[in-house]
């Protein structure tokens, strides 16, 4: 009788355990955690696969190192896990590990930065920034701004402080940025340099420019945090942010509402780091069967500023002031 019982107990266990194995694990390859949006992009992400019923979050954070990816995708093959999602912190030198990604058959999904080899390894879909537009809507609110304030004809300097040299966020931004500078020949570039996304380089390049640069009108910074870091720089210099310095930064986190706001920034071009509403309802399809064909998928994003109103062609800005209270990140 007693080993009756202990082998029901047993088989109970092994039934449990199976069941407890049979989630549904997603493998997440973070890039770091350099910026309010890579914070925002984690959260949100972290949140809705932890509380997906029968799902299972493996997460990663490679903190700016190429070298630490590759090692936890080649983890992530040997756990076998189901699904893995992955982001470059600079967009070449993928091929080999996403090849051996594709050879031990784990849907592959691109989010935010697609690395350069897309074309050449199979993936079920990227979702992510269009970083070229991006850059394109942070020249041309300059440019229409300052023609709406009657200054389209004054020569103007500007710099342009980038993201993380190579990644993709900043190679689409630039190229957005410079062949938009050509529209607008009015605006011209005096300083070009990296500030890596993160806030103490922003605040570190601005001190070095606002020492280097006689003048400086516009400021475009590839994200929020760097303008927010160019914002204590300016005024430790005794400049006023938002006047003496036109700002534009990219994202649209909370801290850049609140600078706008403020009166210390003037624009922010968005890009959502809310993808979990995109790859939740992917990986359910998947789940169910549903195929999928390497599609590139751009969420539709706004621009926001102090007044609103200034058309872009492709959007027109919104007052800052007037959705703050709605935003989610
Ligand atoms: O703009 C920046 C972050 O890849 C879109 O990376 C992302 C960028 C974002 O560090 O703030």
């Amino acid at each position: 009788m007693k080993k009756v019982f202990l082998l029901i107990t047993a088989l109970v266990l092994l039934a449990f355990v199976g069941s407890a194995s049979a989630d549904v694990v997603i493998a997440f390859s973070q890039i770091g955690q350099e910026s309010d949006w890579r914070t925002a992009n984690t959260d949100d992400l972290r949140k809705a696969i932890e509380n997906h019923p029968g799902w299972k979050l493996v997460y990663d954070d490679a903190q700016q190192k190429q070298e630490n990816q590759i090692k936890a995708l080649r983890n992530f093959i040997t756990q076998d896990v189901n699904y893995i999602l992955f982001t470059g912190v600079v967009s070449t030198g993928w091929d080999e590990v996403l090849k051996e990604v594709n050879e031990a058959g784990i849907p592959l999904l691109l989010i935010d930065r697609l690395p350069d080899c897309a074309d050449r390894i199979d993936y079920v879909a990227a979702f992510g920034g269009d970083f070229v537009e991006e850059g394109r809507r942070q020249i041309a609110w300059a440019g229409e701004y300052l023609k709406s304030i009657g200054k389209g004809d004054k020569d103007v300097n500007v710099v342009i402080m980038e993201g993380t040299t190579g990644a993709t966020a900043q190679t689409g931004r630039t190229e957005g940025n410079l062949k938009a500078l050509k529209e607008y020949p009015h605006l011209k570039l005096v300083g070009q340099q990296s500030g890596n996304f993160t806030r103490a380089e922003g605040q570190a390049v601005m001190e070095s420019w606002l020492k280097s640069i006689p003048k400086i009108d516009v400021l475009i910074a590839q994200n929020d945090d760097m303008a927010l870091g160019a914002i204590d720089a300016i005024k430790a210099a005794g400049k006023v942010p938002g006047k003496d310095i036109i700002i534009v930064g990219c994202d649209s986190v909370k801290a850049a509402f609140d600078a706008i706001v403020a009166g210390d920034m003037n624009c922010t071009v968005e890009c959502t780091p809310l993808y979990a509403a995109f790859v939740v309802p992917t990986i359910e399809a998947l789940e169910r069967g549903v195929k999928f064909d390497k599609s590139v998928i751009h969420p539709e994003e706004g621009v926001f500023d102090m007044n609103g109103g200034i058309d872009l062609g492709t959007v027109k800005s919104v007052k800052a002031a007037d959705v703050i209270a709605t935003r989610q990140y």
